[in-house]
């Protein structure tokens, strides 16, 4: 057995989760107890490089200081009032995010996969308020490669079968095009009956796919063009990940539908939000839609603060220079191991090549004893994603990590 290898504290850890835990997850074998901006620790007291920030959603950093103040704050005051009551920190919230991002209003949900399935039900509605759509024939494209989650709607729209098989039946009404695929995207567009089509500026899960330069632009154009929603996921590559606050920003397109969740909390709690126009947005009358979590105080306090630190860290620019920076300096390695480098800002992915089909884990094994967590995907792909508060030194001393594991790669 693989804990054969592992110190007692640590195996034990992971007998105690392989017994009583449902064993969904395969992760590596590390016990964290700690976080500290860019950095881990163990139970063991080993301290770790974070590359992967729990993805994507401790952009801010591990405990950032004033996040954790701001949870500590209001968690001593009120944390939960449902939305049967008004709280006095939801309005405040609403208009800071709304303003923050330059939206009519936002729908404030708490996981990521809920923000998707609140984007899909505006869209749909919008199309039958709006558009004109028949009752129950509207249609939502995505594009193949998607993740936004696992409920079954996520999976209904999934091109994967480890997310999909054996858990139909499925979501009607969702249709798939290629990524990064214009003339296929404009062909499923003539249909009448579409709504949205939703789509993630940059693929993530399906390893850092990045589309060709002018894909937004065209998509943008196209949705505008035969009155279809344009839905961002920007759960992912939102909030300065990729070097702008918004992937989207890199080709100047607004969606109609934005949704984040991941770091617009820092790590710190599952917050949500769907932001959109009037126009959208207020389809949806009272009673419709919601959840119990939406909007708690807790969660507004800890988003504002989160959003805040964004900005005054000037989290997007360090992302763009890190990254950079950390491409150029894996590229200097030319090891044959590496096929490819991509990525943008701090979204990155390593494209591994060795005859072993194991070699990407056994590389992460190796980081994890040099002291850098990363994850991989897919057999092959490593993503490189550490908290967006890395500087200059961290990301040369984490490039001898990498380069010092590579050589020991056999
Ligand atoms: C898991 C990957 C990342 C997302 C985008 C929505 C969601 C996600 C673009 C849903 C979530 C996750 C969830 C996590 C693994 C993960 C992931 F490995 F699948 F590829 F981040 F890159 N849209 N991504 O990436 O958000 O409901 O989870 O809050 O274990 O499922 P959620």
């Amino acid at each position: 057995m693989e804990t054969a290898l592992l110190s007692p504290v640590t195996a034990a850890y992971l007998e105690l989760e392989e017994q009583y835990g449902a064993h969904n997850y395969h992760p590596l074998p590390v016990v964290l107890e700690k976080g500290e901006g860019v950095f881990l620790w163990d139970v063991e007291g080993k301290r770790y490089f974070d590359f992967l920030s729990g993805y994507s959603a401790v952009n801010q950093g591990h405990c950032h200081p004033r996040i954790i103040n701001s949870l500590i704050e209001q968690a001593q005051k009120l944390t939960l009032t449902s939305r049967a009551f008004h709280n006095n920190l939801l309005g405040e919230y609403e208009q800071f995010i709304a303003n923050y991002f330059g939206y009519d209003k936002v729908l404030p949900m708490n996981t990521g996969v809920e923000g998707g399935e609140t984007a899909i039900k505006l869209a749909r509605r919008w199309a039958y308020a709006k558009k004109g759509v028949e009752d129950n024939k509207a249609k939502i494209i995505f594009a193949q490669g998607n993740f936004w989650g696992r409920t079954m709607a996520a999976i209904s729209s999934s091109t994967d079968p480890s997310s999909y098989h054996q858990f139909g039946p499925f979501m009607p009404g969702f249709e798939l095009v290629p990524y990064n695929n214009i003339p296929a995207l404009e062909q499923a567009l003539q249909d009448p009956n579409v709504a949205a089509f939703m789509v993630e500026p940059i693929q993530g899960e399906a390893g850092v796919v990045i589309p060709d330069e002018g894909y937004l632009t065209k998509v943008r154009a196209l949705c505008t063009q035969y009155n279809v929603l344009f839905i961002a996921d920007e759960i992912q590559t939102g909030l300065a990940r990729t070097g702008q606050l918004l992937a989207c920003d890199h080709e100047g397109v607004r969606p109609d539908i934005l949704i984040l969740g991941k770091a617009l909390s820092g790590g710190v709690l599952p917050v949500s939000a769907v932001l959109a126009d009037d126009f959208i947005m207020m389809n949806i009358k009272p009673g419709e839609h919601g959840s119990t979590y939406g909007g708690n105080p807790l969660a507004c306090a800890v988003a504002m603060s989160a959003l805040t630190v964004i900005k005054e860290e000037n989290l997007a620019e360090n992302a763009t220079a890190m990254g950079q920076l950390l491409r150029d300096e894996l590229a200097k390695l030319a090891s044959p191991y590496i096929k490819t480098i991509r990525g943008k800002g701090l979204l990155n992915a390593v494209v591994i090549n060795h005859p072993n089909p194991d070699a990407a884990w056994e590389l992460c094994l190796i980081l994890k004893e040099k002291g850098l967590l990363a994850k991989p995907t897919h057999g092959d792909k490593i993503r490189f994603a550490p908290p967006l508060v890395i500087t200059r030194a961290q990301i040369l001393e984490c490039v001898a990590i990498i380069d010092a594991a590579l050589k020991d790669l056999s």
